[in-house]
């Protein structure tokens, strides 16, 4: 026997049939490798094995029907750490290959499995956003131009799990959520939520009541520069998203957090006047005036417009801390404008006061409370406590950063509940999933929204993607360890809470 084959290749000559050539794996095959066990959120499954898949000159990304925009985004992302070439190539015999391959079942949407061997990898799933997942895991385990060898199967827990980015209180460019979308993917993060409207700015052209962003856009918090997304520039960020799998929910907040509105618009008003652009940081004091007809022409307009902008089932319409507005209003309110998102046939989903009025069916009510009060009534729920989830809260007493009046939330806390069973009122198939919401009143550039969601944005993907089973701080604490070297490669900006290993 020639002593330059190792067993491994023996092996390999054998499974591979006689009209495949084996490549030779390294004789001294290294153990298998720690990565499987370091992937965030964890996955159903993974095993390591010895040895590796090597990405050399001649290796080829090959996409069957339906993977090529995911094979796009793989190649990109290889051929920049590995500087080879990468053809992307039609499905065809022979190893050497990383090979994406949709449709061959009824998997479950986002499901995949990964198999890496000396000979290539092969990456299976039901659907393209499977595979998009599965390129995350595989992006978590590649080590310069080796993929270690080894097996994960995977699927998420709840079909939801969200990032809210405020950009009224302060706006953030296209760039910058482009950015920040790239960091949740990461994590397996499959919605963006976008509060657009708020007291302190108005971030979308309405074309049919355009001094909403033109005025309404025009300033934020502290008097810092304001901004909005033309059509174009919305439609940019949603395909974006969509080429990464996220689905973006728009939220108009109403009927309070509107001063930018009534700023904008002194119609709007009950009495005809409209106040000054609002600077500060308080919350509840705007209402828009439910007993004004113009008040629901402006608001199948704006709807209208947001409808025919967003490919995404769901519209959010706010309803929290309408302080300004009575609670008979708020209920009138709340049912009316339902109507009028489902006559341009979308679904409500709004905070969780709505389950004060009349949920339709189909409106999923996001949970913000510190308090476990179920919301009854609704279609669905999405969990984003505030005193666990919000990213916005401090860390600790001198986090320079963010606000504190639902908790100090240090990683731990972020990561020690179970979405599952969060809501005694509520059975865990009424829950979508979670949601990670950043208000961004203290926040300015995107180095402060980083600090304040790393790391605690991944511990919330983690809960709403890995099994129940897998809930571990002692090992969650080292996966998140292990992915601190990525976020210095790619400059993001985190907060070394002294309660994890870094590495
Ligand atoms: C509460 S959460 C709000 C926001 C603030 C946030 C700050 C929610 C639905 N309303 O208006 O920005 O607290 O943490």
């Amino acid at each position: 026997m020639p002593s330059r084959f190792g067993r491994a290749v023996l092996a390999a000559l054998v499974t591979a049939g006689a009209s495949t050539v084996a490549v030779a794996e390294p004789i001294t095959a290294a153990a298998p490798s720690t990565a499987y066990t370091e992937i965030l959120p964890a996955p159903v499954s993974a095993g390591a094995e010895r040895g590796g898949f090597t990405i050399d000159r001649h290796t080829t990304i090959t996409a069957g029907p339906g993977a090529q925009g995911v094979a796009d985004y793989l190649a990109g992302i290889l051929r920049h750490s590995t500087g080879q070439p990468l053809p992307i190539v039609r499905p065809s015999r022979g190893g050497n290959t990383i090979s994406l391959i949709t449709g061959g079942s009824n998997a479950p949407s986002e499901s995949y499995r990964l198999d890496v061997s000396g000979r290539g990898v092969t990456l299976t799933a039901g659907r393209a956003n499977g595979l998009f997942a599965g390129v995350q895991t595989l992006r978590q385990i590649v080590n310069g131009h080796v993929i270690p060898a080894g097996h994960v199967a995977d699927a998420p827990r709840f079909a939801y799990r969200g990032a809210m980015l405020d950009v009224a209180r302060h706006f953030f460019t296209m760039a910058q959520v482009e950015r920040y979308i790239d960091q949740l993917v990461q994590y397996k993060i499959n919605t963006l939520h976008l509060h657009l409207a708020d007291d302190q700015g108005w971030r979308l052209m309405i074309n049919s009541w355009p001094r909403l962003a033109t005025y309404g856009g025009s300033t934020a918090v502290d008097g810092d520069p304001g901004g909005y997304y033309t059509q174009a520039q919305y439609r940019a960020i949603i395909q974006y998203a969509a080429s990464r799998y996220v689905t973006v929910i728009p939220e108009i907040d109403m009927p309070g957090h509107v001063n930018a509105a009534l700023a904008s618009y002194a119609e709007l008003n009950c009495d005809g006047v409209a106040p000054p652009l609002y600077t500060g940081t308080d919350v509840g004091f705007s209402s828009l005036c439910v007993h004004k007809d113009v008040t629901y022409t402006f608001l199948d307009d704006v709807i209208g417009e947001l409808a025919a902008l967003t490919p995404g089932a769901y519209l959010h319409i706010g309803g929290d801390e309408a302080h300004a507005t009575s609670q008979a209003d708020y209920i009138a309110f709340m049912n009316r404008v339902q109507g009028i998102v489902a006559a341009h046939g979308k679904r409500v989903q709004a905070w969780h006061q709505i389950a004060a009025a009349t949920p339709l069916a189909g409106t999923v009510a996001q949970y913000w409370g510190t308090t476990n009060d179920s919301p009854a009534g609704a279609s669905g729920v999405v969990l984003s406590p505030a005193n666990l989830a919000y990213l916005d809260m401090k860390y600790n007493g001198s986090t320079p950063l963010g606000q504190d009046w639902a908790a100090l939330i240090e990683v731990r806390d972020a990561y020690g509940w179970d979405p599952g069973t969060y809501l005694p009122g509520a059975p865990s198939s009424a829950i979508r999933g979670v949601e990670a919401p950043l208000w961004t009143e203290t926040l300015r550039t995107s180095a402060d929204l980083e600090y304040m969601a790393f790391p605690r944005l991944p511990a919330i993907a983690e809960l709403g993607w890995s099994p129940a089973s897998t809930h571990n701080w002692d090992a969650f604490e080292l996966r998140l360890a292990a992915q601190a070297p990525r976020w210095r490669a790619e400059g993001i900006n985190f907060y070394p809470s002294p309660q994890i290993p870094w590495r």
